[in-house]
């Protein structure tokens, strides 16, 4: 068993007003004896990736000094990756944010500053911009990385409570694709699977997904198959994951839609279709079918780089196999088309009539711990619970149940990620608030971004460490606490809900952000309505009441505690829902879906050209992604854990084909310049023959790789296509 290090906090010395010390559970252990015995073990769901596994968290008076995996949770009975294992480790790191920290221009250093100073300045210079440049002008930038009741107390603080109009998470990086292709395929953003499909397959078609990296606990559950399923992974890249697999289509980078509407035409061709589930369950197929009457084996195979004879017996897989499971991440949704090639994924699903049977779906994986509480609850791209800001009976419902007068509710969703940052280059985002999401590192483009947090009046970062890119360029730093230092429920991949426990005092004056949005709301004067939003729990509540009638309905869920003692529990679960014993459902099982006619729909549009190409100048197609199972996005907490760093490579680094290196006199673990249209970096050279001839990959893990990526978006999701970057490279001169 690992042993965790038990950190020495600083001393808790600031001031602090009377109202914060009266906030139950803002400081020392708070509510910790409310869910968790002193002197024993407890459990928490891990507060990386969507996988949401339950770890133990073994207590000494009350702390945490170690964990290891739960056996008896349905979702990863008794395994974790080195993250999980890992967790508790950055909490301890000596640059954690222990103190509100400001500086009055920009020139200025960051210093220390108390609680309600930090409340009365952002109050002050937040309620300024709104008032001079309009609700417009304030925005935040969120997560999928906090408790789903802190995204809701700030979704509805920012936009009921301060006026602001905008408001977006990193989730639009991530996730927003998949949103999108299921609100407009099936009448909501409803992930259909449960993981016990990855044991229940007979095949299991991999896009853009690399679990052994990414989700390394949902790879040991397709493992777990007792079927001795047709694993197929489609991805440019031999990954862990292709070579694993029982088959693995290399295709070009960005020529899946070509591929899949070749798929579907093979389909219909050979008469593999499920004819009956299509005339029952659902709308458009014909116009469909004529669509990709066009896309013949010999077009298809030219484009994708894949041959007629795998094409064909990928089709005959999918068409005549009795449980096929098609699962996607981001090599589909980070693409200039995604939306168009998700539910080109969705309709092979729906042409052969897998979903809603054990080991189907067209499923979209998530990626962090609580994407999906981001979807339904941050109010950013709908209206808390899966309502929609334009329409009347939903802004009655959600005001009402919160107590407020509908007319404080925006009538339109807010602007996306990239229209919130090219709005400051306009001058019409003024003040950005960015809470748990390094943004400097993640959004392509870096030197622009880096311009643009510059050139802001007022940038807030809300973060556990001071030391993140985003943190060092704020002219506000909001000190947070951490995963293990704070309660609330992430809801993860297949839809389950679970809770995740405060099981360490965060250091200084670091604050759980729940309880720094109240305080917040406080100072600002929201006070009154925000009575009832005094604890997540109590939140947990309201946001029950708000789900009530949707399809992601949590009414019956129960407690904490409940929800706890089941192993989480995934949605929907009504009022007196029987399923709340099972504990794995899908949806769908009755071919009803949430559009207006209960039908899914098929969607589908021409093949577009890459709005970045090769050419003679930028002959290499870059793509980008997660490097190790031991590396987490911008490093800012697997950086900091000592066993994690000796598992993975400490510097940035790009892979390329031997035959690459050879033609263009490269050679491995030399230093290299990459160009790319908007920008320049510099990095170590892997060669290996996992990445395609003319194409590179560069982890996303490292500050070198955004200096080259662009923000190219689909038109539906408006989600970057970070995944098909054009490039030159050379050797680095003078080394
Ligand atoms: N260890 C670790 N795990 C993580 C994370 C992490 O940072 N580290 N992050 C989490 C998050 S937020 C997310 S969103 C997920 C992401 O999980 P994944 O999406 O599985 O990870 P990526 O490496 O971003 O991309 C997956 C694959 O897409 C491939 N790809 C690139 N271009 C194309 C293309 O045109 N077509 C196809 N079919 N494939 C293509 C890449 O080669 C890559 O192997 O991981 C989650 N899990
Ligand atoms: N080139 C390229 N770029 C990508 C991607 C790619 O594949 N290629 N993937 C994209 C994807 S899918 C994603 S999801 C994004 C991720 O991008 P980011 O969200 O920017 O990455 P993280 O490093 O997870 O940032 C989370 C921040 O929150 C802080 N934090 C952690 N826990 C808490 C907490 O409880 N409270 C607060 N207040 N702060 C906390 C961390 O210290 C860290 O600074 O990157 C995107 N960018
Ligand atoms: S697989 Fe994901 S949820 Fe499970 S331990 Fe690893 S990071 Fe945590
Ligand atoms: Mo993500």
């Amino acid at each position: 068993m690992m042993k965790a290090k038990l950190p020495t906090w600083r001393a808790f010395e600031g001031p602090l007003t009377e109202q914060l010390l009266r906030e139950p559970g803002s400081f020392g252990l708070g509510q910790v004896p409310a869910l968790v015995k002193p002197d024993a073990t407890t459990t928490s769901v891990c507060g990386y990736c969507s996988t949401g596994c339950a770890l133990n968290i073994h207590l000494r008076e009350g702390e945490a000094v170690n964990l290891t995996p739960e056996a008896v949770y349905p979702v990863n009975i008794g395994m974790a990756c080195p993250k999980g294992w890992e967790a508790l480790e950055p909490l301890g790191a000596s640059d954690r944010a222990t103190t509100p920290m400001y500086r009055s221009s920009r020139d200025a250093p960051l210093k220390p500053i108390s609680w309600p100073e930090a409340a009365q300045i952002f109050c002050d210079r937040m309620r300024n911009t709104l008032n001079n440049h309009g609700e417009e002008s304030a925005a935040f930038l969120s997560t999928g990385q906090i408790c789903t009741e802190e995204m809701a107390l700030l979704g509805s603080f920012a936009k009921f409570g301060m006026g602001m109009r905008h408001g977006d998470g990193n989730t639009r990086q991530c996730m927003a694709t998949s949103v999108m292709a299921y609100k407009q395929s099936f009448g909501f953003d409803a992930p259909p699977y449960t993981f016990a499909d990855f044991e229940e397959s007979n095949v299991i078609v991999l896009i853009g997904s690399n679990l052994c990296i990414a989700h390394p606990i949902m790879w040991q559950r397709v493992l777990k198959n007792k079927r001795s399923p047709e694993i197929i992974v489609i991805d440019p890249r031999t990954t862990e994951t292709a070579a694993q697999a029982t088959s693995h289509l290399p295709l070009r980078p960005k020529s899946d839609l070509t591929l899949f509407y070749g798929l579907a035409h093979l389909i219909i061709r050979e008469g593999w279709v499920d004819q009956s589930y299509i005339d029952s369950h659902t709308s458009g197929f014909e116009a469909f079918a004529a669509h990709v009457k066009q896309f013949d084996p010999k077009t298809v195979a030219t484009v994708s780089g894949i041959s007629k004879e795998v094409i064909y017996q990928l089709a005959k897989s999918i068409g005549t196999k009795e449980r096929v499971s098609l699962w996607w991440t981001m090599g589909v949704n980070q693409s200039y088309e995604a939306t168009r090639t998700a539910q080109a994924i969705i309709n092979l699903a729906l042409m052969t009539g897998n979903i809603g049977r054990p080991g189907t779906g067209a499923n979209s994986i998530t990626g962090q711990c609580n994407a999906m509480g981001s979807r339904l609850f941050s109010n950013t791209t709908n209206l808390l619970g899966g309502h929609d800001f334009a329409n009347p009976t939903h802004r009655e419902k959600v005001a009402k149940t919160l107590g407020i007068d509908s007319a404080r509710l925006p009538n339109g969703p807010s602007k996306a990620y990239d229209q919130i940052i090219d709005g400051i280059e306009r001058g019409d985002t003024r003040a950005l608030w960015m809470i748990a999401t390094n943004g400097v590192h993640s959004w392509g483009n870096r030197e622009r971004m880096r311009r643009l947090m510059a050139k802001l009046d007022f940038l807030v970062v809300q973060d556990i460490y001071v030391s993140t890119d985003s943190a060092q360029m704020a002219d506000l730093i909001l000190p947070a606490a951490g995963w293990g230092e704070k309660e609330g429920t992430f809801i993860n991949s297949e839809r389950r809900v679970g809770v995740t426990k405060k099981v360490k005092r965060a250091p200084g004056e670091a604050l759980a952000d729940f309880h720094i949005f109240r305080y917040l709301a406080k100072t600002w004067g929201c006070g009154e309505w925000m009575d009832r939003w005094e604890s997540p729990e109590a939140v947990f509540n309201i946001l029950k009441e708000l789900s009530r009638e949707k399809p992601c309905d949590i009414t019956g869920i129960g407690n904490y505690r409940e929800i706890d003692d089941a192993g989480g529990r995934q949605w929907p679960c009504g009022e007196g829902e029987a399923h709340l014993e099972q504990s794995e459902r899908r949806l769908f099982e009755d071919g009803h879906f949430y559009t207006k006619d209960k039908r899914a729909k098929f969607l589908f549009d021409d093949v577009q050209p890459n709005p970045e190409p090769t050419d003679d100048s930028f002959p290499f197609t870059l793509m980008t992604g997660r490097g190790t199972s031991a590396q987490w996005h911008t490093q800012t907490r697997t950086g900091k854990s000592g066993i994690l760093r000796r598992l993975y490579p400490e510097d940035a680094y790009i892979e390329m084909h031997p035959t690459d290196a050879e033609a263009t006199g490269l050679k491995a673990n030399e230093q290299v310049w990459i160009r790319s249209r908007h920008g320049q970096a510099t990095c170590r050279l892997v060669v290996t023959p996992t990445v395609g001839q003319g194409q590179l990959f560069m982890p996303m893990h490292y500050t070198e790789t955004n200096r080259l990526t662009h923000p190219t978006m689909d038109p539906h999701s408006l989600q970057p296509s970070y995944k098909a970057c054009a490039v030159r490279i050379r050797k680095l001169l003078g080394r």
